[in-house]
């Protein structure tokens, strides 16, 4: 980075901090990018790292937790907390990696797979767009990639609910790919014809984020 670069970033830092936001989400928002190059500032428990990349987000309970599903499909629904819980559960657990670096072994997740969820609205476009109810996150998947089981509207993590740090009372869990797709706060599925890269992807991630074959890297694949 070049010295106006980092003092143009040192300037609005000290604005956002007028304003109260935490220090990690200072960090995130105007590093958001340059993450791994400062790498570990502020770690979280358990090695995750809290990312929003907004001050705050409103606290939802599962009481309270509406998920809307519309678009391309051939019945618009929306789901509580209770109706996902209500359907068949599945059960992954899988490294969680974030493209900047840092890896979370062996996370458990649980929820409704996508594709179980598509098949209960009749879906039949071939892109999801995904939203937050942070209001500013989104993401974006094929309709190939959604459909994997291994793809998850997650209602657990680490063995318990998913906290309100972590995106609960309810986020997606896409297994195979970066950390950047798996959406926190999750509150819109649409189908559509077309991928609309999400917030992370018009600001230069891949938006196809296979785990090691994506975003510059070129591991040695195993499975
Ligand atoms: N709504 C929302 N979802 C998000 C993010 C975010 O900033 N906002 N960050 C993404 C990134 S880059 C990663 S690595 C993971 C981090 O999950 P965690 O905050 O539970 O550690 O969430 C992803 N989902
Ligand atoms: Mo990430």
């Amino acid at each position: 980075m070049g010295r106006r670069v980092i003092l143009g970033m040192l300037g609005l830092g000290a604005a956002g901090i007028a304003v109260g936001p935490t220090a990690q989400n200072v960090v995130n928002f105007f590093f958001g990018p340059f993450r791994s190059q400062i790498g570990g500032l502020i770690p979280a428990a358990g090695g995750f790292r809290y990312y929003s990349v907004v001050d705050s987000v409103p606290s939802i309970t599962s009481a309270t937790y509406t998920l809307k599903v519309n678009g391309l499909v051939t019945t618009p629904r929306t789901f509580t907390f209770q109706d996902l819980q209500a359907m068949p559960q599945t059960h992954v657990t899988k490294d969680f990696q974030c493209v900047t670096g840092w890896r979370v072994p062996g996370v458990q997740w649980s929820g409704v797979a996508l594709p179980d969820l598509l098949d209960a609205v009749g879906a039949h476009g071939s892109a999801i767009t995904f939203s937050c109810f942070d209001g500013a996150y989104t993401e974006s998947l094929t309709m190939d990639q959604a459909r994997r089981r291994d793809v998850l509207v997650a209602t657990s993590m680490l063995g318990g609910p998913v906290t309100h740090d972590h995106g609960g009372p309810v986020r997606l869990f896409v297994a195979p790919m970066y950390g950047y797709k798996s959406a926190k706060w999750l509150s819109g599925i649409e189908v559509t014809n077309k991928v609309t890269p999400g917030f992370w992807e018009v600001r230069g991630y891949d938006v196809d984020a296979w785990v090691g074959r994506s975003n510059g890297r070129n591991d040695v694949q195993t499975s």
